[in-house]
């Protein structure tokens, strides 16, 4: 028998055994094929961009390893993107960095960029069919080397960093009309001390206003989604982090944004997955920054372990596919860079899959009449159907590789650029 060919068999198997739990196959993968997840194209170089040489610096946060063959350039990155969603199943978005301009070789500060910054990447995304989401780079520049951005105590570098946060969402406004599908724009700033700070109220202060004058322009939700993004430390701000969870999340409630929840931002054992259905009772939309944190924030490549699943049920089961933006945010410079980003989508997918394939009106009625014995039976019994011969057959059905083909693609892939 062909590989294919038991693919389909298998799958018509598990339709079967998913079926008599009441379990419609074809329409979990008919609405899996539905879901756009960010792709962030940090994974792609080590969160370095293209201003200059340097790489990422400050702002908290580390890429490491040392694996060859990071993309040099726009056209590099855009090249490794494109050979990674040609084995993820599924039409997805790019999640750009303001630091990927292309400025043709002239600098162009932060607060001076403009849609025309970006015009490859925009050509490109629509020549690819993928959304754009953006994002404000509050990190790797000269007036943030103290730490501080929106909250600095000089009223010269708030200004700039406002009118970078300005400048970021003229470039979204743009993705959005070009692309005909909401951007999404996103401040995280990694504002905060090192050391016991006396006065936490100030630096809070600050940022309210900074987020208001950055704000203040109401931009057409067909085009732009501001979303903003909470953090528990960072590297060198251990002891306090103004733009905290209580920050964030009173900020996103009051002045209507969306907010970011990552997965490596609250406290070791704290997980995002049960944020959501609280979250989405007073604001209207999350973007979800999906990540690995092993230990501390240190944003693994994304893997199918119980947090993921737990997001992804979540998301699923609230009903809230629609008021969700799936994004994921890690780095990881110890692998290949393409199979990070594959391994991390494919894991995204799958984890959706899963939850889509739950058997839902039967948990919801033995949750609802009290039948607890019977709900922990079931939901340890649907961990070993046979969800892989639908992921398999999904992925078939995509065209992209089943099982461990793909990883020899990257491998061919990898031989083929003569990259240092
Ligand atoms: C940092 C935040 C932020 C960054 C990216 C590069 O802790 O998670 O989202 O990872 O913007
Ligand atoms: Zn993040």
């Amino acid at each position: 028998m062909s590989i294919n060919a038991s693919i389909e068999q298998a799958y018509a198997l598990a339709r079967e055994r998913y079926a008599e739990l009441g379990v419609d196959t074809e329409q979990a993968l008919n609405t899996v094929n539905t879901i756009a997840i960010s792709l962030h194209c940090w994974q792609g170089d080590d969160v370095g961009g293209f201003e200059n040489s340097d790489g990422l610096s400050g702002g908290g946060i580390q890429a490491t390893g040392n694996y060859p063959g990071k993309a040099r350039t726009a056209d590099e990155l855009r090249a490794d993107l494109d050979k990674a969603f040609s084995l993820i199943p599924g039409t997805h978005r790019v999640n750009l960095h303001s630091i990927y301009a292309e400025t043709g070789g002239v600098k162009v500060d932060r607060d001076q960029l403009l849609p025309e910054h970006f015009a490859n990447w925009m050509d490109w995304a629509k020549a690819h069919n993928h959304g754009l989401d953006f994002n404000g780079s509050f990190f790797s520049h000269p007036l943030a080397s103290d730490g501080f951005t929106l909250t600095s105590r000089d009223e010269a570098t708030r200004t700039f960093w406002v009118n970078h946060g300005i400048a970021c969402r003229k470039i979204g406004e743009a993705f959005g009309r070009v692309l005909g599908t909401p951007c999404v724009t996103n401040v995280w700033i990694p504002d905060g001390y090192k050391d016991i700070p006396y006065d936490r109220k100030t630096p809070r202060e600050l940022l309210t206003q900074s987020l208001d004058a950055i704000f203040a322009e109401e931009i057409d939700a067909r085009f732009l989604l501001d979303a903003v993004e909470s953090k528990l430390f960072g590297i060198g701000s251990e002891s306090y982090v103004a733009g905290s969870h209580e920050f964030y999340l009173g900020y996103a409630m009051r002045k209507g944004k969306l907010l970011c929840l990552d997965a490596g931002h609250y406290h070791p054992t704290e997980t995002i997955a049960d944020k959501i259905s609280s979250s989405l009772l007073f604001v209207d939309e999350v973007l979800l920054h999906v990540s690995r944190g092993v230990r501390w924030d240190s944003d693994h490549v994304v893997i199918l372990s119980d947090d993921l699943r737990a997001i992804a049920e979540e998301i699923v089961r609230g009903g809230f596919l629609e008021r969700v933006h799936i994004g994921l945010d890690y780095f990881d410079a110890s692998i290949n860079r393409v199979a990070a980003w594959v391994i991390g989508a494919r894991c995204m997918v799958k984890a959706l899959l899963i939850a889509l394939l739950e058997p839902a009106d039967t948990l919801r009625e033995l949750e609802s009449t009290g039948d607890f014995t019977g709900r922990l039976a079931l939901l340890e019994e649907l961990k070993t159907l046979p969800f892989s011969a639908v992921w398999e057959y999904y992925c078939l059905q995509q065209d992209v590789p089943v099982g461990m083909a793909w990883l020899n693609d990257v491998r061919q892939y990898e031989r083929s650029l003569a990259r240092v």
